[in-house]
């Protein structure tokens, strides 16, 4: 069994880039298998509960008041909304009930409105998990005393290449967050964006911030860029498939215990490449036909994905018994 490191230094992570991809994906399905059943797969659902308008100038983000992109703006969505949608969540076989808002961090004011969130959400018998930007050390504890199981804070990218992405927030921010959030007793979910125009030296040292936490984040999600009209970043050279399913491989061996999410971007992708990822070593996914504001794939899909493949979607604490059912079977 290999034991989690936490002292990687830059070109050992490059170094795993760089390998012949038969012996990177050989190496990570090995890492997997030890740590994981390499048949299941973690399906959560997202929900944007605040949208757009926001005031950061993330160069990726739809979201940014800072670009002139067409979304329809909305405000924190009333609490039957969102428990009508994790209700549907859980009806299409999801586990976990991610819930997203368009801030540079919450108010105290709207901190107990999520708050009433987290508790009924919990009550349907989902995970749940909040991506609300920044949080004071205070408001992460509030959050996990009310039963939050996941706070997801990505570094997005390098710290080198982070400035050519966002100038509204630090680095430094982003992790002081990310402690807030582990010091308060919740389970971290952070990760990154590809194909930013970043270098694979870039990818590199973002990996090795995750993979050098005092503790692995228990879920890393890997985004491929979308690239939406309007954000500074459409247009600009896609980045190669193959260079994505290296750098799923290279997160599986760097945090071999972690959950690693193929997220953002799968529209984008064949089932050749997504089954890839699968190989490489990814073991969750977003399910349902929209992240936040974009398309995903939608749960029909992805469930004769998962037949093709022979995968079948992880089952849940409470979530009824279906893991010796194929995929299908529950469509
Ligand atoms: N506002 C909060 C924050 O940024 O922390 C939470 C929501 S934000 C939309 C969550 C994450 O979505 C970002 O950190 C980024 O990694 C991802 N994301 C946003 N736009 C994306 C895009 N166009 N392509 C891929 N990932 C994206
Ligand atoms: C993450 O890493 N990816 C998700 C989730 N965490 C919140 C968000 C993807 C957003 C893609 C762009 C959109 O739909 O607006
Ligand atoms: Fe705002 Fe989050 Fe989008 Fe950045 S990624 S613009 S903080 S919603």
């Amino acid at each position: 069994m290999s034991t989690p490191r936490h002292d990687w230094n830059t070109d050992e992570v490059e170094a795993l880039l760089d390998l012949p991809l038969n012996d990177l994906i050989f190496r990570a399905q090995t890492v997997h298998r030890e740590h994981f059943d390499p048949n299941a797969v973690q399906v959560s659902t997202l929900l944007s509960i605040k949208t757009g308008a926001c005031p950061e100038d993330c160069a990726y983000c739809p979201q940014s008041a800072h670009h002139e992109v067409e979304i329809e703006r909305e405000r924190l969505l009333p609490l039957d909304e969102v428990l009508e949608a994790a209700r549907n969540a859980r009806a299409q076989g999801a586990t976990r009930f991610c819930m997203g808002a368009a801030w540079r961090n919450p108010t105290d004011k709207n901190l107990e409105r999520v708050i009433e969130m987290v508790r009924a959400v919990k009550d349907e018998g989902l995970e749940t998990c909040m991506t609300l930007g920044m949080l004071k050390a205070e408001q992460a504890k509030r959050l996990s005393e009310a039963g939050l199981d996941y706070y997801n804070h990505n570094l997005d990218t390098s710290p080198e290449f982070y400035g050519h992405i966002i100038s509204t927030r630090t680095y430094d921010d982003r992790l002081e967050t990310l402690e807030h959030v582990r010091e308060a007793g919740m389970n971290v979910c952070c990760g990154g964006i590809l194909g930013m125009g970043e270098s694979r030296r870039d990818r590199a040292r973002l990996l090795q911030q995750m993979a050098n936490l005092p503790k692995h984040p228990e879920s890393v999600p890997i985004n491929q860029l979308i690239q939406v009209e309007g954000t500074p970043l459409h247009g600009i050279e896609h980045l190669d498939p193959l260079e994505f399913v290296r750098t799923i491989a290279a997160t599986r061996i760097l945090m071999p215990a972690s959950y690693v999410r193929l997220s953002a971007g799968r529209t984008e992708m064949s089932d050749e490449m997504q089954a890839l990822c699968f190989l490489a070593g990814a073991n969750s996914l977003f399910y349902g036909d929209t992240l936040l504001t974009t398309p995903n794939p939608g749960e029909n899909h992805d469930l004769a994905l998962f037949e093709r493949l022979g995968l079948r979607p992880e089952t849940g604490p409470e979530a009824p018994a279906q893991s010796d059912q194929p995929a299908s079977a529950s469509a």
